[in-house]
Order: C-alpha cells, then structure tokens, then sequence
C-alpha cells in the first residue's frame, strides 16, 4: 500500500545553489547527501516532515553528473523543475507488481538501489498522465506499515 509522499524528485543545475535557496528561502535542512552512480545524480535530501506511518517526506534535489543519465536528458529538454513524485511503501516489490498487472509500465525488473539505502523502482510517465512516478521502500525498519 502506498501510504505517503516519500519525496518530489526537482532536476538542478547547481546543488549547492539550489540548496542554498530552499534553505534561505523555506528554512529546508539537508537531511542527507550522496551520489548515485547508477543513477548518475548528486542529490540533497531536504526533510520537510514526519508521517503518521513513522515515515518522512523529502525534497530531493537532483544534478546530474553526466549528460546521458535520465535527469542529465530532461534537463537538457526542460530545465530546471519539477522531474518526478515518489510514492512510499513498505513493499515495493509487491506493489510495482500489482501495478505492472494494471498495464502500467514499471522499468526495471527488480527495485535498485536509492537514497539512504532505500530499494526503489519507477512507473513510466507516460502511463501514468506525463508523471514519472518512483515507488519508494524506505531502509529502515518499522518506518511503514503495510
Ligand atoms: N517526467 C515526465 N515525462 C518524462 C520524463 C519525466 N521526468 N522524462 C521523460 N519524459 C517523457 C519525455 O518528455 C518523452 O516524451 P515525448 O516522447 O512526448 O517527447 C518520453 O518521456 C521519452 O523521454 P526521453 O527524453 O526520450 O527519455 P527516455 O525514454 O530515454 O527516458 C525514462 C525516460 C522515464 C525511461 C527515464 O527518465 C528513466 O529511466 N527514469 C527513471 C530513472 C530516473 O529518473 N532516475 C533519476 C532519479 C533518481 C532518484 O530519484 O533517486
Ligand atoms: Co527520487
């Protein structure tokens, strides 16, 4: 079950400066940094708040570093914004399976790798209304319940 707004994924040019903003201008802590090279982003988790599952919410700000990743190709195409929403759960593997049974698109086979050592996996945007949606199964025990 799909229980929270985990994070909005937003594509930046420059971390440091777009951190900068969201911390001069909404008072956003960095919660967490790391690079994923798979993905090939540096990111910044800004926490926003606490759940009533036990989870969080987050932004997560996004530079790519290198042209051909995903976030590389739409900032090329778009600029700077909004890239995508993700959704937490506590069962990844068994909710994106029961979404590919709806005929929604889930691009990869098996959850990967994402921020804090979470497991993720995404939904094709353009089967779910232009919105590139990422399910999210946080690593820390007894953040969610089903
Ligand atoms: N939101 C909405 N639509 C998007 C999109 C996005 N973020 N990214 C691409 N699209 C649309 C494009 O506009 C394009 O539409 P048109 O054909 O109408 O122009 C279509 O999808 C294909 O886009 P593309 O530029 O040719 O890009 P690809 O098909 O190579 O890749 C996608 C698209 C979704 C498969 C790829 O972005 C992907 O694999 N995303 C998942 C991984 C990811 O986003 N990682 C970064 C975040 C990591 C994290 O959150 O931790
Ligand atoms: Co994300």
């Amino acid at each position: 079950m799909l229980t929270r707004i985990d994070h909005i994924g937003i594509a930046c040019r420059d971390l440091e400066a777009t951190v900068d903003f969201y911390s001069r201008t909404y008072g956003f802590q960095v919660f967490h940094t790391e690079v994923n090279q798979e993905q090939g982003v540096r990111e910044a988790m800004l926490r926003i708040n606490g759940t009533d599952d036990g989870g969080a919410s987050y932004i997560q700000l996004l530079e790519p570093i290198r042209e051909d990743c995903a976030v590389g190709k739409w900032l090329e195409k778009n600029g700077e914004g909004v890239h995508h929403i993700a959704f937490g759960t506590a069962d990844v593997d068994g909710d994106s399976a029961a979404i590919r049974d709806k005929g929604v698109r889930v691009l990869y086979d098996e959850p990967r790798h994402g921020t804090m050592d979470s497991r993720i996996t995404f939904l094709h945007p353009k089967d779910c209304h232009g919105v590139l949606t990422e399910l999210v199964t946080s690593a820390t025990p007894g953040n969610e319940q089903n």
